[in-house]
């Protein structure tokens, strides 16, 4: 904290300073054929802070953004902290029904949103009990009866002084979904934001104002949002932005923008290597410097391979929504050993807990982690949560490790039921509420089985109704009517039919055996 003063705004600190201190002409974004200064960014920042204090967004209020990989999410959200607001950026493929939990558990205010998300928002809106105003980017034609984005940007003045936000006032809030299935709003302060780039992308990246950032995770995601907009905009360095990228965009982008710095997850980079197996040769990717892979484990195979065919070694490293950023990764690629996760990131510690005892684990032997630093975790009002996940100050992301004898960390599995799959958390049980609301379906469990691409997949056991023959074409029912009514990326992958469903004594369902 003390490296923090007191009066401190992240979008000050990521946006004006650089034009403050003569960085105002450096590249801050890339986006297909357009590039956006620091001191353009500054003046789309400011008409958005401008604009959104308009319409009656007062310092402390939530605005929910909605946007794919593009450089109005970054614009709004900067304006929205800018003005002391808190800015809740969401995953695109969320359903009316996700929205309506999350809006209303924020108690949110605005939405601003781009129009092909649209759709979602207006089924929920009824619903929505504090929202005053959706702003609509309207880019693809998409027509609507609400405020338009460009019209309140042409509007409002390029002028804007940063409020007189402390370090310890939010900044952010993602939701992230737990075993429950009810989400949980991971709240976060403006140094913790600046924290995130000051520790692991100082010490682990390095960057410098001619670096590149670029890569697909989603602006939602805390990986994305640390790795495509608060670290490049840390170090007066530029952002590469590509809407919804397939190997080839991102490889696209790495030859049209410089790529230096790409961040991804092992899915992406085995599909990568997957579509170009011979390398990337169509495509000058000499620009690339290093990789950053999180989301879940990187195997050793991918890494070689990624090293192999593209020169450069992927930094592993664990994180979460919760933490912001990664908290344990080796600290530079000379020490990269990839059959571990590496090593706690300068500025954390971290200790090894047996969950039974809660004493300190011996070198070598798997228990909880636990990890201390300048983020934890923190809920937005959920007592209950914040009690388990945190003891004296020692967060608990709920990931069981192994620290070896020489101090580096190796990754065992997730403590709990979340299914984690292609990076993305998907909570079991919120997946078996929905199969079950199938009319041919009695019973159901949910767990998370081995995938060698996706890490784990969702998988459904499933016992149906007397008279019900589980085929082919009720597995397809069952996928649909789950891509329907959640995020798509939560539908079952595989599904079992099952004439009964193991349980304990007392009726509950082994999951562990189903998982075995
Ligand atoms: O999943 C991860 O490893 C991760 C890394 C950084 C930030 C957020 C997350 C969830």
């Amino acid at each position: 904290e003390a490296h923090y003063p007191r009066e401190i705004n992240t979008a000050d600190q990521l946006v004006d300073r650089h034009v403050r201190e003569g960085r105002g002409d450096n590249v801050a974004v890339y986006f297909e054929d357009e590039t956006i200064t620091y001191e353009e960014l500054q003046e789309r920042v400011n008409r958005m802070g401008n604009a959104l204090r308009e319409l009656g967004v007062e310092s402390g209020d939530r605005v929910l953004v909605r946007f794919p990989n593009r450089p109005e999410p970054v614009i709004t959200c900067l304006a929205v902290q800018k003005i002391g607001a808190v800015a809740m950026p969401s995953m695109k493929l969320l359903r009316a029904k996700e929205l309506r939990y999350i809006v209303n558990n924020a108690e949110a205010t605005t939405i601003v949103v781009y129009d092909d998300l649209l759709d979602e928002v207006d089924e929920a809106l009824p619903d929505l009990d504090t929202v005053e105003d959706v702003v609509v980017a309207e880019r693809n034609g998409i027509e609507h009866d609400h405020h338009s984005y460009d019209e309140l940007m042409d509007a409002a003045s390029p002028e804007l002084e940063a409020a007189d936000t402390e370090r310890d006032d939010l900044a952010l809030m993602l939701y992230t979904s737990g075993t429950t299935g009810r989400p949980k709003g991971a709240i976060h302060t403006h140094r913790q934001m600046l924290a995130t780039a000051d520790t692991y992308a100082r010490y682990c990246l390095e960057p410098t104002e001619d670096d590149v950032f670029g890569g697909n995770p989603p602006l939602p995601f805390a990986y994305g949002f640390g790795d495509l907009v608060t670290f490049p905009l840390r170090f007066g360095a530029s952002t590469s932005l590509t809407q919804d990228a397939s190997p080839g965009d991102l490889l696209e982008s790495v030859e049209n923008h410089g790529i230096s710095v790409l961040c991804s997850i092992p899915t992406a980079f085995n599909q990568m290597l997957a579509k170009f197996p011979d390398g990337p040769d169509e495509y000058d990717v000499s620009s690339l410097r290093v990789g950053m892979s999180a989301g879940e484990p990187l195997t050793p195979t991918t890494f070689e391979q990624f090293r192999e065919e593209y020169g450069i070694k992927l930094l592993d490293g664990i994180g979460t929504t919760e933490m912001l950023h990664i908290f344990v990764s080796h600290h530079h690629e000379g020490e990269v050993d990839p059959t571990a996760t590496g090593f706690p990131v300068p500025g954390y510690e971290c200790k090894i807990v047996d969950p039974d005892t809660g004493e300190e684990c011996e070198r070598g032997e798997p228990g909880m982690l636990a990890v201390r630093g300048p983020t934890g975790i923190e809920y937005w009002n959920r007592p209950e949560k914040q009690d388990e996940a945190v003891e004296d100050g020692w967060s608990f992301p709920g990931d069981i490790f192994v620290q070896r004898e020489d101090g580096r960390l190796e990754y065992k599995s997730r403590a709990d039921d979340l299914i984690v799959s292609s990076g993305y958390n998907i909570p079991g049980p919120e997946v078996e509420a929905v199969v079950e609301e199938h009319e041919a379906v009695a019973e159901v469990a949910v767990v998370g089985a081995p995938h060698e691409q996706r890490g784990e997949i969702v998988k459904a056991f499933v016992v149906t109704t007397e008279g019900t023959t589980g085929d082919d074409e009720l597995v397809e029912e069952i996928q649909n009517h789950v891509k329907n009514t959640l995020a798509p990326y939560k539908y079952p992958r595989a599904v079992e039919f099952v004439t009964e469903l193991p349980r304990t004594e007392t009726g509950k369902i082994r999951r562990k055996e189903l998982r075995e």
